[in-house]
């Protein structure tokens, strides 16, 4: 409930902000929050006094009021719950300076009976993971290493399409904050300047025609300008690749509005026929040559864009057009990564 109150105060003081654009009658009085938020004055002070604490620039000046002064960054709870603004998704949210994995996390709230559309957030990750047990390198101070819980109502068999739609949220996002091209790499990743700034890994626990839940594991590279020995040559970061900053916190409000807009076109059809089009737009691959590495075989073929169910339709060197499923196989470009 405090914590509420602290982010509802900031949300209100970064407004007068906005709003004003001067920063000298950036004021709200004690009194105005007091009745706005049905609180005390003692409680207000309060807030205010953790806020301070945990780093927000915020004067206190007699018959004026508070006021918040633009500072460095900060990253935490109060801050991601100032901002979200959206129906559901990140509602409720936990956020950790460092965890093994957020995914892990989500599964365990998952398990306890944790609501539908509730945020986990890291810093940092001691034991971040990509598909099929890879590594997902996590550092601190530079990246998003979230997890969305989700409880859909649809069949478990459809759950791999909520892979891209998150992807599609994601590359929405970027657009709109750097205004920079962001692509998909089906079925998983999200491109800038043709290297990787984003995986998902979606997991699901379900029986064979109920979903329980559904964990949607987000990391994605915003500030990060080096890279460990192995992904150099295919990872990079928002800012090194669109050159201006970029608030962790902004884009993360912005990914969940895009994905809550995209789920729900999403659930009305339990398909992605009302995105096909702008999804096959946002394709890396669309129109070129890509090697699926299937475990039955790898082969050859031009990407063709998606079906309503999510696949990737190939066309083969012998003209057969094939759907690719996600589950199993990857797509590589002839010559490398893309
Ligand atoms: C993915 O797997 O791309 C999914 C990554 C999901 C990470 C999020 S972070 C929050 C949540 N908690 C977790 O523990 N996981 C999720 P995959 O397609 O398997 O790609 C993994 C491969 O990408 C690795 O084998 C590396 O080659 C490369 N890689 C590792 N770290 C990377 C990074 N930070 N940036 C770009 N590429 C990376």
């Amino acid at each position: 409930m405090e914590s509420c109150l602290k982010a509802k105060i900031l949300a209100l003081l970064r407004k007068k902000l906005e709003e004003d654009g001067e920063l000298k009658e950036a004021y709200v009085s004690g009194q105005d929050m007091c009745e706005q938020f049905q609180v005390t004055r003692a409680a207000v002070w309060k807030a205010i006094k953790q806020l301070q604490k945990e780093g927000y620039a915020i004067e206190a000046v007699p018959n004026r009021g508070y006021r918040l002064i633009p500072s460095e960054e900060i990253y935490g709870r109060n801050e991601l719950s100032s901002r979200i603004h959206t129906n559901w998704a990140g509602k409720e949210l936990e956020f950790y300076d460092s965890i093994s994995s957020t995914n892990i996390r989500a599964k365990e709230a998952g398990e306890a009976g944790a609501a539908h559309g509730m945020l986990f957030v890291a810093d940092k990750q001691t034991l971040g993971r990509g598909r099929r047990g890879r590594e997902w390198s996590s550092p601190s101070g530079a990246n998003i290493y979230m997890s969305l819980l989700i409880r859909p109502d649809i069949m478990p068999d459809k759950i791999s399409m909520l892979t891209l739609v998150m992807g599609y949220a994601v590359t929405e996002a970027i657009r709109h904050i750097t205004k920079e091209e962001a692509y998909i790499k089906w079925p998983n990743d999200v491109i800038m300047k043709e290297k990787k700034v984003c995986g998902i890994l979606t997991e699901l626990s379900a029986e064979r025609d109920y979903v329980h839940y559904v964990v949607m594991g987000v990391g994605i590279n915003v500030k990060n300008q080096e890279f460990q020995a192995d992904i150099v040559t295919k990872a990079t970061s928002i800012e090194a690749a669109c050159g201006s900053k970029v608030s962790r916190s902004v884009l993360i409000q912005e990914i969940l509005s895009e994905f809550e807009k995209a789920y729900d076109n999403f659930c009305s059809t339990e398909d992605l026929s009302n995105m096909i089009e702008a999804y096959n737009h946002r394709l890396v691959n669309m129109d070129k040559q890509v090697k699926v590495l299937d475990p039955k075989g790898e082969f050859y073929g031009i990407a063709r864009g998606i079906t309503a169910n999510g696949e990737l339709i190939v066309e083969k060197e012998d003209g057969f057009f094939v759907d690719v499923y996600a589950g199993e196989v990857s797509v590589r470009g002839t010559e490398g990564y893309l």
